[in-house]
């Protein structure tokens, strides 16, 4: 069985080209990279040509995912396993795979109608070295594990799971949550070191709920979350640590409204199934209504 390494870049529709600019650079620390096309621009976090597609119009929602699989003969397999399974999908064009600097690139849906891309050979500018958007101890945590992790909506759990199994994701329920809709059993699947990489089931209207991404220097989630109460965004869970997988993390809501978990001190994947009801401290609730008013 293929599978995929790691989620490799996300496309993002945003309506504030400039608060994200802002946001992104002097909150959180990644680097702009503009390349002069009206429509879009882009986002680094290590030495990838970008992580972030900035798609800028008038919706605020993942565009979609990117899925990297090893070389061209994996996505070749893929393909293969794709078509057992009956799932539809679709090889992109060289000028496809062009627009998002790849060797090779297939398009498909996820169930819930998120366009998922599976691709090999990002193009990795060890020439341009990442420059932050604002001071930083470290870096953030990238490498084999990719670029952090999403919470997604799921109309239909089960299905979902089935899917990203499909693409070698591996998972389970991780906890049992009190909301205010009933009990929430969220799943979180990984494919590498990186404890989750995707999580669904937590009700979301939209396509994502919020990304996380991880700094190696404590620091940084200390300057990120000065920075954040500072200039007053809203915080809709406090500091806090999970249960899961130990992060030190805080949710503040993005120009885009879906949530930026920034965190710090994750755990690896583990290979046994385990759940949890609650966080081992904090994440307290405080602006609600964006999508996460879960008891944790
Ligand atoms: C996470 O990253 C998360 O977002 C939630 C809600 C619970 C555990 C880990
Ligand atoms: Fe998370």
């Amino acid at each position: 069985m293929v599978k995929v390494t790691e989620l490799g870049y996300l496309g993002l529709n945003i309506s504030d080209a400039q608060a994200w600019r802002n946001y992104a650079t002097e909150v959180v620390g990644l680097e702009v990279l503009d390349e002069g096309e009206s429509d879009r621009f882009f986002l680094r976090m290590d030495n990838w040509h970008h992580r972030f597609v900035m798609h800028v119009g008038k919706q605020d929602d993942m565009a979609y995912m990117g899925w990297r699989v090893a070389d061209s003969g994996a996505l070749k397999a893929m393909e293969q396993q794709l078509r057992d399974a009956g799932v539809e999908y679709r090889v992109a064009s060289n000028e496809e795979a062009a627009e998002r600097h790849v060797l090779g690139l297939l398009k498909l849906k996820d169930p819930s109608g998120i366009p998922t891309e599976i691709f090999c050979g990002p193009r990795i500018d060890n020439h341009l070295p990442f420059h932050p958007g604002r001071r930083m101890h470290g870096k953030f945590v990238t490498g084999a594990e990719g670029l952090g992790h999403c919470l997604i909506a799921a109309k239909d759990p089960a299905a979902t799971w089935n899917f990203y199994s499909l693409l070698g994701l591996t998972g389970a329920v991780g906890y049992h949550l009190e909301t205010p809709m009933g009990v929430a059993k969220p799943f979180f699947m990984h494919c590498n070191d990186r404890h989750h990489s995707v999580a669904f089931g937590v009700p979301s209207e939209k396509f994502l709920n919020h990304m996380m991404l991880e700094y190696t220097a404590l620091n940084d989630l200390g300057m990120a979350h000065d920075i954040v109460r500072q200039r007053g965004f809203p915080v809709a869970l406090q500091l806090g640590k999970h249960s899961n997988d130990d992060a030190l993390t805080f949710y503040s809501g993005s120009p885009s409204g879906w949530l930026m978990e920034l965190g710090w001190g994750s755990c690896k994947s583990q290979t046994q199934e385990q759940y949890h009801l609650l966080d081992v401290f904090g994440h307290g609730p405080e602006a609600t209504g964006m999508g996460l008013d879960v008891k944790l």
